[in-house]
């Protein structure tokens, strides 16, 4: 290891600031990587290095809650699995993955699954994310790459809209891409975003579908549709100017609480835009019809002409820090690498040619993530669950249930850094190294693929994923290979010809491109920052409309539940928390968890600042302190899901297409506990 500081990227979200880390863990900001230029991190990137060198970290396998070795570890949980195996066939046993994971990882854990294991039953945490975005990019543009277009593009946009994200506290530096812009967003809360915006929608939780399709109908309305454009570059949009007649703004201004006037200055703002872009968050997203709502913003972004125009498009801000990548290579249940389709006869000859198997070997589909979960420990379901890079006790919707579910198992396998809340209930935990200790790829929410280079020696105890993953295979009869290097050429090989091609890309062009952009087929191909300039993906190369109708939350309010609860994030805290919650700066910065309501909704149920209240859903309850902020609307509150318990509350309704749990709302009582 060098002296000097090793060019990397943050472990966090998929923005991957560009960082530099010494190998005594000391980061600096990177200057050269245009996501954050000018060499801006957030307070989760400045600290990052602390789970490095402090004391939380999981250093010695656990089998029971014991020290054990690597080899009796990895020999206990190989022995377990073939007689599991043995007893309730391949699909006995499940493998439950992540976004966070390098492209090397997730190529890795799919191929293990299908290969080693022979099991159809995998998927992964991304189903949580953007699966309702991917969804509905796929649906219209025959690919999902989030964000079809450089992050730079954005601040030579004329008007942003964002649906239902937290920029300025879920990617702080990407504020500086929006300074250019005016920006529109549309979410219940007056965020630190909304408070940047030149327009602020303030819909009730669950009605962006109707919002959006309202915003189309006075598109159409006042004439402000492309037209040469839909039909150079569109089908379907005759049925969708049909199904829009019904959505006149009065009655989308009566379920979404949005004022018609402030929905006509958006559109007319967007339509007037030389480059306008539509963005959108998990807000938007996370909902049981979020494929349909992502669908009718992509339709109003495809009637106003910006997709496949430059400067102009939609995207979804992809979320976790291999968001992209992790989605793409086969660790999802319908998925092989390269963006194939696990049910398409092509892909799977293709890869089974790469992997040495025979197609007919590989499983078919499997379950969803929370079909999954749900699943465990039951008579038809899996008995025993791999998981690397997810903590879903705290982050899987109804976790209350998830837990028991886990509980059910016959064995739980956790991967791990730290003793997360998961781990902590696992029949064996391996300690594995994390992002500076580690080299490997990232994917960012542009689809601009990066490198990882190690940086800092492990400590003791711990191996890779990629070496756990060699560990187990060995003992089934599989040589893996454990060197990240070896893992993405095959990768390249097994994405060659699929819509995520890597097959062009090489450690040594990532460092000095600083990124390539998949699709890239070949060495001398340049990589594709806007696939879709030319032609969409599709097999006539023409954007789809789809046409969506608008649909009540799943869990409407009533008389016992009288409020709608949304959740979502805070700067300081990432995700379930396992990593933030024990870095000392950011417990500080954010020590515990809150429900935040209205000063009316306060008044009226008796509830002052910092009181603890109850939150009780048709699925669980808990206590947490009272913040009080006229930033949220009145009938909604909203709760941070970085801590267990949260999830207790939330609906597990899935979206019929993405099986995107309905995370950002469901129906609660609030009171003061005496
Ligand atoms: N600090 C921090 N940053 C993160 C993460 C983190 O955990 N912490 N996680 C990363 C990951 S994986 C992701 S996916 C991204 C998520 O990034 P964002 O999508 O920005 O994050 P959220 O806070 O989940 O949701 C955004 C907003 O949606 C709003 N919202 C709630 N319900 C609705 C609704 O029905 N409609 C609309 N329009 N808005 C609604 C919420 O009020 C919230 O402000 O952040 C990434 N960055
Ligand atoms: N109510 C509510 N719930 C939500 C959401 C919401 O908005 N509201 N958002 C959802 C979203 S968008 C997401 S992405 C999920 C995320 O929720 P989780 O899937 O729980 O994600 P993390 O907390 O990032 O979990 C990552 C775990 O992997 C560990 N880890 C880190 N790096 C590595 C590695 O290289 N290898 C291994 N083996 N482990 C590693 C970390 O220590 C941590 O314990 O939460 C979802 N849950
Ligand atoms: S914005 Fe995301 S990638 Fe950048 S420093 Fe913060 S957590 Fe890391
Ligand atoms: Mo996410």
């Amino acid at each position: 290891m060098t002296d000097l500081p090793v060019p990397s990227h943050c472990p966090y979200c998929a923005l991957q600031c560009g960082m530099a880390i010494t190998a005594e863990a000391v980061i600096s900001p990177r200057t050269d990587i245009p996501a954050n230029a000018g060499g801006a991190l957030c307070q989760k990137g400045w600290t990052a290095a602390e789970l490095l060198t402090g004391g939380a970290r999981l250093t010695t396998p656990l089998l029971h809650g014991r020290p054990v070795s690597w080899e009796t570890a990895l020999d206990h949980v190989a022995g377990r699995l073939s007689e599991i195996r043995a007893e309730h066939g391949p699909d006995g046993v499940a493998v439950f993955g992540g976004g966070g994971l390098t492209n090397e990882k997730a190529y890795q854990l799919g191929k293990f699954a299908r290969v080693v294991l022979g099991t159809s039953q995998i998927d992964y945490n991304g189903r949580f994310c953007m699966s309702s975005a991917a969804a509905a990019s796929s649906r219209a543009f025959g690919m999902d790459r989030g964000m079809p277009f450089p992050i730079t593009d954005l601040a030579e946009a004329d008007v942003v809209l964002l649906a239902g994200g937290n920029v300025a506290e879920t990617m702080p530096p990407f504020v500086r891409h929006l300074n250019g812009p005016r920006l529109i967003v549309v979410d219940p809360r007056r965020t630190a975003t909304a408070k940047l915006a030149w327009l602020h929608l303030q819909p009730t939780p669950g009605t962006d579908l109707a919002l959006a399709l309202g915003l189309l109908h006075l598109a159409i309305a006042d004439g402000l549709v492309d037209e040469e454009y839909v039909a150079a570059r569109t089908s379907g949009f005759d049925a969708v100017r049909t199904s829009l007649a019904a959505w006149w703004p009065e009655r989308v201004e009566r379920i979404t609480g949005v004022p018609v006037p402030r929905m006509r200055q958006a559109v007319r703002a967007l339509a007037s835009a030389g480059r306008g872009v539509v963005l959108t968050g998990r807000g938007a997203e996370q909902h049981a019809k979020g494929t349909d709502t992502v669908t009718a913003f992509i339709n109003l972004a495809l009637a106003l002409g910006l997709p496949g125009r430059e400067g102009s498009g939609y995207g979804c801000l992809t979320g976790q820090g291999n968001g992209q990548g992790g989605r793409e290579h086969g660790q999802k249940a319908d998925q092989l690498p390269g963006y194939r389709r696990i049910d398409d006869p092509a892909a799977r000859e293709h890869v089974a040619r790469v992997w040495g198997v025979s197609p007919e070997d590989l499983p078919g589909p499997g379950r969803s993530a929370y079909e999954l979960l749900d699943a465990l420990g039951t008579p038809e379901g899996p008995r025993a669950l791999l998981l690397f890079g997810s903590n879903p006790v705290v982050s899987a919707p109804r976790s209350g249930h998830v837990a028991d579910r886990l509980r059910g198992l016959d064995l739980l396998v956790v991967a791990d850094v730290v003793l997360s809340e998961t781990a902590a209930m696992a029949d064996v935990v391996f300690p594995v190294t994390q992002w500076a200790e580690e080299t490997g790829t990232m994917t960012n929410l542009e689809g601009r693929v990066l490198l990882r280079r190690q940086a800092v020696r492990p400590p003791d105890g711990v191996r890779g994923d990629l070496e756990l993953l060699q560990g187990l295979a060995k003992r089934f009869g599989h040589a893996f290979s454990a060197d990240p290097r070896e893992v993405f050429d095959e990768l390249r090989r097994a994405s060659a010809g699929g819509l995520a091609d890597y097959a062009g890309i090489t450690y040594d062009r990532i460092e000095r491109e600083k990124g390539v952009f998949w699709p890239c087929p070949s060495p001398d191909h340049p990589g594709t920052p806007r696939p879709f300039l030319d032609r969409f993906a599709t097999p006539d190369g023409r954007a789809r409309f789809v046409a969506v109708e608008h649909r009540p939350a799943v869990e409407e309010i009533d008389e016992d539940y009288p409020l709608y609860l949304t959740t979502g994030r805070v700067l300081a805290q990432y995700q379930s928390g396992a990593q933030t919650r024990r870095i000392a700066a950011l417990a500080e910065a954010a020590p515990e968890p809150f429900v935040e309501l209205h000063p009316d909704l306060a008044g009226e149920l008796e509830i002052g600042a910092g009181d603890l209240v109850r939150v009780s859903s048709r699925r669980g309850e808990g206590r947490w302190v009272a913040r009080i902020s006229d930033a949220i609307r009145r009938d909604t509150v909203f709760m941070p899901f970085h801590w267990e318990g949260v999830n207790r509350l939330t609906n597990p309704a899935l979206d019929p297409v993405s099986r995107m749990p309905e995370f950002k709302v469901c129906a609660v009582r609030v009171e003061r506990v005496a």
